[in-house]
């Protein structure tokens, strides 16, 4: 395959896509360095005394890791430099971070998960920084308000994720398809190495974490038993796979097909997941690729936030595996 780097990859496609402009290419420059940075740390975690939690806790109540707090620092100094962002929201930070007047202003928001699934750092499972990225409405200018950041993950112009495993990748759609790129650490650039990712119309893995089966509600639990069961359109059971970072669990979802799920349940009514910077960006990258995206009643694309940290419950994968989930829930309603 000819060595196509990502910068190239989106002046091809800068034809097609509105938002692809020169700040877009920079923005997505400054988000690759800072992955290129974080995953050098990250590969030598153990080496740097950089592993194991600081102590603090975060405003989603979560132990921070060392390497949280590395990664948010990193994307927060150098995204708010990088001359097309007006604010940017993290999963680490309570509010929004408007973008300090003494640096160049631009049209986008960004929205990240600076390292999500960092608990399994410690023990050297895959782990992934996933962005959203969205555009100001028009004609806004001066300060940027809450109520500009709240929007529903149909109005991102682009998403993805860098995923920090056995090679580094980094997949991302700006409406133009999902396209996937490896890291050459030789000549420290992404290549591009899965044009046009396509997840298969249905699959053979059901993905959840099953030690919360207790408090789940009647609708989940049948969800799954009819994965686990012969009644599926698979006429067998699927294989469970479980990793516990989402952007592992997506990522073989999105090749392999089948469905990952985060249900809500009696201690987590609103489900854990975050809609901003984890549900939205993978719901958009699952609908180019194909795939679906909901939360059991609705398509995750058209959930409108009601705060920053908004939480939802997730289903997402091949278009039949989730079209079956939303068939039950429509039986027991919300
Ligand atoms: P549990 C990581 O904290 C995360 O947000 C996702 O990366 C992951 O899929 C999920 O939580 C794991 O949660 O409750 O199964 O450990």
């Amino acid at each position: 395959m000819p060595e196509v780097t990502v910068t190239e990859h989106i002046l091809l496609h800068q034809k097609r896509s509105p938002h692809a402009t020169g700040q877009f290419t920079g923005l997505l420059y400054d988000l690759i360095l800072s992955g290129k940075s974080i995953s050098r740390r990250i590969n030598a975690a153990g080496l740097l005394d950089i592993l194991g939690g600081t102590g603090e806790v975060n405003v989603q109540g979560e132990n921070v890791q060392k390497m949280d707090q590395i990664a948010n620092r990193q994307l927060i100094y150098r995204m708010e430099r990088c001359g097309a962002l007006c604010a940017m929201a993290s999963e680490e930070e309570a509010d929004f971070i408007p973008v300090p007047d003494d640096f160049p202003q631009g049209d986008y928001i960004l929205i990240f998960d600076p390292l999500d699934g960092s608990s399994n750092i410690d023990v050297n499972i895959n782990v992934g920084t996933i962005f959203s990225i969205l555009r100001r409405k028009p004609g806004k200018k001066g300060p940027v308000t809450l109520d500009e950041v709240l929007q529903p993950g149909s109005r991102q112009v682009a998403a993805g994720y860098i995923l920090y495993g056995p090679s580094t990748m980094l997949v991302f759609t700006t409406g133009q398809g999902v396209h996937g790129f490896t890291l050459d650490p030789g000549v420290g650039e992404f290549l591009l190495s899965h044009p046009d990712m396509t997840i298969p119309e249905q699959g053979r893995i059901y993905s959840v974490n099953e030690g919360n089966s207790l408090y789940w509600d009647d609708a989940v639990r049948e969800c799954v038993d009819y994965f686990k069961g012969c009644e599926n359109s698979l006429g067998k059971p699927y294989s469970s796979r479980y990793v516990g970072s989402l952007v592992a669990d997506f990522h073989r979802t999105l090749l392999y097909g089948g469905i990952y799920m985060y249900p809500r349940d009696s201690r987590k009514p609103g489900g854990k997941l975050r809609l901003m910077c984890e549900a939205a960006p993978m719901a958009f990258l699952a609908e180019q690729a194909g795939g679906r995206a909901s939360n059991g009643f609705q398509r995750i694309m058209d959930v409108v936030p009601d705060k920053l940290h908004a939480r939802t419950q997730l289903f997402i994968g091949s278009p039949r595996d989730v079209e079956a989930v939303e068939r039950i829930h429509a039986k027991y309603g919300k």
